[in-house]
């Protein structure tokens, strides 16, 4: 064999359902798995199932899941060559990835200076305009002071969108529609971005009014060779929050995913990126727009490997340890349709938090169905992380197929003890306009306000 060995002991830097998730990649590739967790997690899943477990802190995730020198600390305890960072908390902090290749140890993610690059929203879009990606018209760099914001908004044309450089989730984003509104959009824009990320600096873009957020999987190694793995519509969306997630996307035909897919594969290729990716694009009237660059595995993979067969966090573990990808882009055929549904632990209407004990927990199964959770009868679901606490995700053969199990799946799925959103789910799958397809990134916000 030519390939490089994998690694013998993986630390899960990350808990809940996606440490779970990565936990069975690693078994399935008979490498073993140090768990980390806070003094609140001791009871969780995935510590359970782990061959070690070290508690790295107290709840608070600023003092365990973020808390660099325990986890470093618990890599070496334990012996374990990698360390898997999930999503969230250390996934996509350069300073991270860094310390963890200083102790000689694998950072399960691209390089430092990938996440860097693409942390900063300048940068990333200067360099995908270098490589010829579509990006939304916008200021070329930085929007030095009030004057430059209303001289580039006249340029490009109302209404504008302020964005924080150092931004992503929507923080430090404001809309300006005319003239009188961008020296107040910029102000504000620029403390918020102050206050949720340090650093004041902001761009501008022409601010598109009613776009789907539809984003590329990529996955690439160190030799150059880079594949694409279709899109996911993640447009049914509350405050940031994806909801609801598909695909293949309801809204693109195949001459559209072909084009769009061979000018991603060349510019991840040209930027030397290696691991998994996530590139977003707005669309609107039939036009992509690059957004941004998620450099680590995502929440919504899922429904990928359900439409292309492929195990993204297993390949995401032989890229990092070096292998060549062997699978080459004629080998990715995009089957049937998935979709996944975040089912969180929050009122499913009011979307107030509901940590507690699950006193009833039954999962649905059968064909196409797919349950990624940490939960179990007597669980109890501690109030200091994100709510999120399964996702169903569904296959079928064509999209009304997987909309008819996905329906069938939530009236079998009993979570009682705790509040989810299930049935906000349930009445999506009813829901004519998800039926047909027919929703951008605001549907479900004004379906809720209605
Ligand atoms: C936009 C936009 C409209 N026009 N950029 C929101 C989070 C951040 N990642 C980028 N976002 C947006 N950027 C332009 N030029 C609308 C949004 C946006 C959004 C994007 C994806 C999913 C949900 C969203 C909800 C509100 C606004």
């Amino acid at each position: 064999m030519s390939n490089k060995p994998l690694f013998e002991k993986i630390l899960i830097a990350n808990r809940g359902e996606i440490a779970l998730r990565i936990l069975r990649a690693c078994r399935e590739m008979g490498i073993k798995t140090v768990a980390v967790h806070s003094t609140a997690d001791a009871d969780s899943m995935h510590v359970r199932l782990a061959d070690e477990s070290v508690c790295i802190g107290p709840a608070p995730s600023r003092e365990s899941y973020l808390n660099m020198a325990a986890i470093l600390s618990a890599a070496d305890i334990t012996g374990a060559d990698a360390i898997h960072p999930g999503v969230g908390f250390l996934s996509e902090n350069a300073t991270f990835a860094r310390m963890v290749e200083e102790h000689g140890k694998v950072f399960i993610g691209p390089t430092p200076e990938h996440i860097e690059m693409m942390g900063d929203k300048i940068t990333a879009k200067k360099t995908m305009i270098e490589l010829k990606v579509p990006v939304v018209p916008g200021s070329e760099g930085a929007i030095k002071d009030e004057a430059h914001a209303l001289a580039t908004a006249e340029q490009i044309g109302f209404p504008v969108l302020i964005k924080a450089t150092s931004g992503g989730g929507g923080k430090g984003m404001k809309v300006a529609y005319n003239k009188s509104e961008v020296s107040q959009a910029f102000k504000l824009a620029r403390s918020e971005a102050k206050a949720n990320f340090g650093n004041d600096e902001v761009y501008m873009e022409r601010y598109l009014s009613r776009p789907r957020h539809i984003e590329v999987q990529v996955l690439a190694d160190q030799y150059g060779n880079a594949i694409n793995l279709g899109e996911r519509d993640c447009s049914i969306q509350r405050r940031h929050q994806k909801i609801w997630e598909e695909a293949p996307s309801p809204a693109l035909n195949n001459e559209i995913r072909e084009k769009l897919g061979s000018i991603v594969n060349e510019a991840i290729s040209k930027m030397g990126y290696r691991g998994v990716g996530t590139l977003e694009f707005l669309y609107e009237n039939g036009e992509f727009f690059f957004m941004e660059m998620n450099t680590r595995i995502q929440v919504e993979h899922p429904i990928t490997e359900l439409v292309t067969g492929i195990d993204l966090v297993k390949e995401q573990i032989k890229v990092a340890a070096g292998q060549k990808l062997e699978i080459t882009q004629q080998d990715i055929k995009i089957t049937g349709h998935a979709i996944e549904c975040r089912i969180n632990a929050e009122h499913a209407e009011s979307f107030i938090p509901s940590p507690g004990e699950v006193t009833r927990y039954h999962a649905p199964g059968g064909w196409g169905v797919r349950i990624d959770s940490h939960l179990y009868q007597g669980y109890r679901i501690p109030p200091h992380y994100d709510s999120l606490v399964a996702k169903l995700i569904v296959y079928g053969h064509d999209r009304s197929e997987c909309i008819n199990r996905v329906d069938r799946a939530l009236k079998e799925y009993v979570i009682d003890g705790i509040d989810t959103i299930i049935p906000l789910h349930q009445r999506l799958a009813q829901e004519p306009d998800i039926l047909s397809g027919d929703y951008d990134i605001h549907w479900l916000e004004k379906k809720l306000n209605s």
